[in-house]
């Protein structure tokens, strides 16, 4: 008999309510939840078609553990008897020695991230890396620095807007980041449908730059000067800062300082943004009281992400957008997570990298030195890595030096739904359940710091059973703790506490968990929030609280001051080099730059193993190039090139692409799954691997914010000396 039930998308931020149809255990339908209180009826093509991934013969059933060169399946009993075993020999020695990668799939779950971290605490290592220095570690870093905590992320009011500028986003594509924007096409085009003005600066004319008043095709990995030269232009037509925000800023005259000597027409070469245009933009955006300055990972990955989103920050407040109706807006969570992390000292004191003396954001290191942190003898040298939910040697800069890192491991251990291209290197796989398979609540986001444009609150759970012996990461990450010899957060109690739910949830369950949806209940209890039952019953949602505009500034800033820091230290400190980095961009004016691109059906490096989506046109990816840039390098459409960066060398077909702005060439990451059997569909794909061009180490690394750089990468282009869909690397 088939049985309807509401639950929710937990792919992107977008967090899409869905209706499924199950039947015998099994999903046969998915539809968007057309009554949904925020989403109202929109899914996106992999929202819709993800029940195939997980029903996929590839699907992990039981632990797999690495002989010779294949896998064969164990007991779980094995499985963490063995890695408890050889962690507890590394951690004797060193605890930092047993590092952890939290991929994106962690940060959609309520539950594995705190147990992963939990887990780590245990461990007693400070060897944590995650993927926000593949995309957004920019924007925690300088929140840390001049709101005094990461999480606090003022966000467009797009509800109200009426003036968008988007600076290195997609978000007809990626359906927003940073803020969850329920419905994200309908709520883009109500902005113009009320008489505002979307204007987008990237250097393509991407899918929502087609549905924007205007499309400034930025210079690739300039956007630091844009952003010098729209302060300058603002303080020219508003010389002080917005008189209500004024009160609540610390550092007014460096900001007058930053801003001096950047007039448009300075910039306007190495941007490829002409002045008149930049001024009208910023005259616009003064004179539209309901404006947001909004930017993202084209951005963040550029190598001058930090500078580029304090200056953007530091614009919105001086412009009097920040915590406005219609502007940016800081959005406020179901706990005051900000509070909770001064008073644990959470994610706002930073620790400095053994390799290269980095900083952590979030308290993780920065993704490209753990190749070096892995390589790099002596105290603190990574043995061993756990990689939970993630995929880094595809999704990581310089995937080839990165592979032969893992190669050095004494014990790598991922956790994940399918045997990945970095579970292929494993020593040991372990079942994850995937999100149709465990309760959840919205991910932290949302939940904890309000990051929504319609808040509301949802809970859903496990709508079919897990496969095989699959368990959720809370309990495997109990389960490890003890095998380690550790304690969950370094706590004997909890501990015990934990183990003592699971064993009497275990025996109900008939399969070892954790009771998920009493812990889920015990997160909203401690919020003082409706519990999990009840959140149950409101199946499309429960609405909470709307307004966040003027709840920001005067009352929630994190500073010690009380005021937003824009003369932060680290910042200022990082300034210096600008006129260095300014110099150097004037001589890089022609050079061809490789810029990133996702498409709707891929997501990152883990949809390509659904059959449906791998069509003829779509088996491999391309390397998108503008007619005249072809013409000059004596290629044509569909021709085989070399790409070369510093680092390596793919070897892909060209496609010619009108929307491109010349000197820019794409290519889309996530490809390159040759090496990994485990996935039927995706390995038959003949994709390359675009990280294999990123460079790593601490050179390639932007110092305040561990960012790398993946975006804006100068590149060569030429036509392939031998067969197609190969690559090769430079490195040592
Ligand atoms: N379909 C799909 N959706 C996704 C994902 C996916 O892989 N596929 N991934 C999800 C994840 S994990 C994230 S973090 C979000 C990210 O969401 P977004 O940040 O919106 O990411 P993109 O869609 O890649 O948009 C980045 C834009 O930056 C532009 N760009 C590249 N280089 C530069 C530059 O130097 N300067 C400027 N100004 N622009 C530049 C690109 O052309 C692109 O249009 O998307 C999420 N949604
Ligand atoms: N060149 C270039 N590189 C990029 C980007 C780019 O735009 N250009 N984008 C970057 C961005 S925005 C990000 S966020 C990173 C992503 O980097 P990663 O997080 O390393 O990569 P993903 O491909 O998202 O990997 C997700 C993994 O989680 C698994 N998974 C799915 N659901 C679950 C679950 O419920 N539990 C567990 N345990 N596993 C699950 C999937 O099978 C997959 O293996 O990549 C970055 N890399
Ligand atoms: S936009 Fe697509 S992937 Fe993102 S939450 Fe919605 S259905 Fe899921
Ligand atoms: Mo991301």
């Amino acid at each position: 008999m088939t049985e309807t039930t509401t639950t929710f998308c937990r792919i992107c931020e977008a967090l899409c309510g869905l209706e499924v149809d199950v039947d015998g255990g099994r999903i046969v339908d998915v539809r968007p939840d057309a009554s949904h209180v925020a989403t109202q009826g929109f899914a996106c093509i992999k929202g819709l078609n993800q029940h195939r991934m997980y029903a996929s013969p590839d699907r992990l059933r039981r632990p797999l553990r690495r002989d010779g060169r294949s896998f064969r399946e164990v007991s779980w009993q094995e499985a963490l008897t063995d890695i408890g075993k050889r962690v507890r020999r590394i951690r004797r020695r060193d605890p930092d020695g047993v590092a952890m990668y939290v991929g994106t799939a962690a940060g959609f779950s309520m539950l594995h991230p705190v147990f992963a971290q939990g887990f780590m605490k245990g461990i007693g290592s400070r060897s944590i890396f995650s993927t926000a220095t593949q995309d957004c570690a920019n924007k925690f870093a300088v929140a840390t620095h001049i709101y005094g905590f990461p999480f606090i992320q003022p966000m467009p009011d797009i509800e109200r807007t009426r003036l968008l500028i988007v600076v290195g986003a997609n978000p007809v594509v990626s359906k927003w980041s940073f803020g969850q924007v329920p419905h994200p096409l309908r709520k883009l085009r109500a902005i113009r449908e009320r008489g505002g003005r979307i204007v987008v600066v990237d250097p393509r004319r991407t899918e929502t730059a087609k549905l924007a008043d205007d499309w400034l095709p930025i210079r690739a990995g300039s956007d630091l000067a844009f952003y010098l030269s729209f302060l300058h232009e603002l303080l020219r037509l508003q010389p002080d800062p917005d008189p209500g925000t004024a009160p609540h800023l610390a550092g007014i005259e460096t900001v007058r300082d930053l801003a001096k000597g950047w007039p448009a027409e300075r910039t306007a070469a190495v941007t490829g943004i002409d002045a008149m245009s930049l001024r009208a933009l910023v005259r616009a955006f003064v004179e539209t009281d309901a404006a947001a300055l909004y930017s993202s990972t084209g951005v963040n990955m550029g190598g001058q992400g930090a500078l580029c989103f304090w200056l953007q920050e530091a614009i919105n407040a001086w412009a009097g957008k920040l915590d406005r109706p219609g502007g940016v807006v800081v959005g406020q969570g179901i706990i005051d997570f900000a509070a909770f992390g001064q008073r644990t000292g959470m994610f706002v004191q930073p620790q400095h990298s053994r390799f290269a003396g980095l900083p952590t954001v979030n308290d993780a290191l920065p993704g490209g030195i753990l190749a070096d942190e892995i390589l790099t003898p002596g105290k603190g040298q990574i043995r061993a890595l756990f990689v939970t939910g993630g995929n880094p040697l595809l999704t990581m800069a310089d995937s080839e030096r990165l592979r032969r890192a893992f190669r050095q491991l004494d014990l790598l251990v991922t956790v994940d739904i399918y045997r990945n291209e970095t579970g292929e290197l494993a020593d040991y796989i372990l079942p994850a359940t995937s999100p149709y398979e465990r309760p959840d609540l919205p991910f932290a986001f949302p939940l904890l710091m309000g990051m929504q444009t319609a808040p509301y609150l949802q809970a859903t759970r496990a709508v079919v059973p897990p496969p095989g012996e699959a368990r959720d990461e809370a309990t495997i990450y109990l389960d490890l703790a003890r095998a380690c010899g550790v304690s969950l957060f370094g706590s004997r109690i909890a501990q015990a506490a934990l183990e003592a739910m699971a064993a009497v949830a275990s025996r109900r369950a008939g399969r070892r968990t954790l009771p998920l949806e009493t812990l889920l209940s015990g997160v909203l209890l401690a919020a003082r929030q409706p519990s999990f039952g009840q959140l149950l019953r409101q199946r499309h949602g429960l609405r909470r609280q709307e307004e966040v505009a003027g709840t920001f500034l005067g009352q929630r800033i994190a500073t010690r001051s009380g005021k937003i820091e824009l003369a932060a230290p680290e910042m200022v400190d990082r300034a210096r080099s600008i006129e260095r980095w300014f110099a150097q961009e004037q001589r890089r004016i022609g050079e061809l730059r490789l810029i990133t691109r996702r498409h709707p059906k891929t997501h990152n490096s883990w949809t390509h193993n659904i059959e449906a989506f791998m069509t003829d046109r779509f088996r491999e990816n391309h390397l998108y190039m503008h007619p005249e840039d072809a013409a000059r390098l004596g290629l044509v459409d569909g021709q085989t090139v070399d790409v070369t960066s510093a680092t390596a060398t793919v070897r892909l077909p060209v496609e010619l692409d009108t929307d491109l702005r010349p000197g820019t060439v794409a290519l889309p990451h996530g490809w390159g799954h040759q090496v990994a059997p485990g996935l039927r569909v995706a390995s038959r794909t003949a994709g390359v691997n675009v990280n294999l061009l990123a460079g790593s180490g601490a050179a390639n690394v932007e110092p305040v914010s561990g960012m790398s750089r993946l975006t804006a990468i100068p590149v060569q282009v030429r036509p392939a000396a031998g067969p197609r869909n190969t690559a090769s690397w430079s490195g040592i």
